[in-house]
């Protein structure tokens, strides 16, 4: 297995001022319990409700083969793992001409296995991120490469980690769940899609400090309407069954998420169990929080989740965006 940087660090293609050191050899490299293998597109699209094609960039399970480049799904394919595993990321980034990295968000690494460009390297080449899963909760992973631009362009996906045994609870002798649903919910500026990689790094003032979203999207989905019906987000589930919604503010601005009339139990945050489970009807959220809630519905019907998306200063909506849970 490759393990060290092939690249200059510094350079690629039009990247002259983004400098940093090329990347080692992954520290204490050991024989993982599981392996994922990733590698980068910047040409994906995703079809808003208006027709329009946004300009989506992401990472690919590549298998190990290294091919990147050719689209790829979005929200980028997740990782899911169980508590306690020793786990590896490869990173492909050999046949690119752009930096970037995967940051495992709220796991807590070594510095080298991190993927915060800006305090370690941006990968050219090939990297074995090396962390272990001590946490069952919810997660997502994203780049952090000129991160302002690379995370809204939609480099980001789920990171769950299961208990020991596994999926079906939310944690270590926490509560069970029936049904699951993962809602990454985040704006999209349309504007930003004509940037290069390494846009505003040289300095010069690109236009990453305006942010006016015109889409507003949960795991991949347009919330204006696709999201009320798709099943990649939207839930059907019986009576009786318990629901764990894992919800990421994937976005940058604060989020307001509201259950529909139903009444969730906020068991987790951050990837980290409550000392006590908090009832919500309501969640406010900020970029990158995640929230675990089991909502167990007791009567039939059609709820309709809503996810306001805030100016960060104002408190003004933005936009909204929704999906449906329902019972039977
Ligand atoms: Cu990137």
């Amino acid at each position: 297995m490759k393990s060290s940087g092939g690249g200059m660090g510094g350079g690629g293609m039009g990247g002259a001022c983004y400098t940093y050191p090329g990347a080692p050899a992954t520290p204490g490299l050991t024989t993982a319990d599981v392996t994922f293998n990733r590698s980068i597109y910047m040409n994906g699209s995703m079809t808003m409700d208006d027709g329009r094609n946004v300009t989506i960039w992401g990472f690919n399970d590549d298998g190990g083969g290294g091919m990147g480049g050719m689209g790829g799904t979005f929200p980028s394919p997740p990782i899911r793992v169980n508590q306690g595993q020793l786990v590896h990321t490869v990173l492909n980034n050999e046949e690119m001409m752009w930096l970037h990295t995967i940051h495992h968000h709220g796991i807590e690494p070594s510095t080298e296995n991190d993927g915060v460009g800006h305090t370690s390297f941006d990968l050219q080449g090939t990297y074995t991120y090396q962390w272990l899963a001590s946490h069952a909760g919810t997660y997502f992973y994203h780049c952090h490469t000129n991160t302002p631009l690379h995370a809204e362009m939609g480099m980001y996906g789920a990171l769950i980690i299961d208990p020991p045994e596994g999926p079906g609870r939310a944690f270590a002798g926490g509560p069970s769940y029936d049904v699951e649903a993962i809602w990454a919910v985040d704006e999209i500026d349309s504007s930003w899609r004509g940037l290069n990689w390494d846009a505003g790094t040289c300095g010069g003032d690109v236009g990453l400090n305006v942010l006016n979203p015109d889409y507003f999207i949960i795991s991949g989905v347009d919330g204006a309407q696709s999201a009320l019906t798709d099943s990649r987000v939207a839930v059907k589930m019986n009576r009786g069954e318990s629901l764990l919604v894992r919800y990421i503010n994937a976005g940058f601005l604060p989020q307001t998420i509201r259950f529909g009339g139903l009444t969730g139990s906020i068991v987790a945050s951050d990837g980290r169990a409550l000392p006590m489970a908090e009832s919500a009807t309501s969640i406010d959220s900020v970029a990158a929080e995640r929230f675990d809630v089991m909502i167990t519905p007791s009567s039939s019907g059609s709820y309709t989740v809503e996810i306001d998306i805030k100016h960060w200063v104002t408190g003004a909506v933005l936009g909204t965006a929704r999906t449906r849970i329902t019972v039977n």
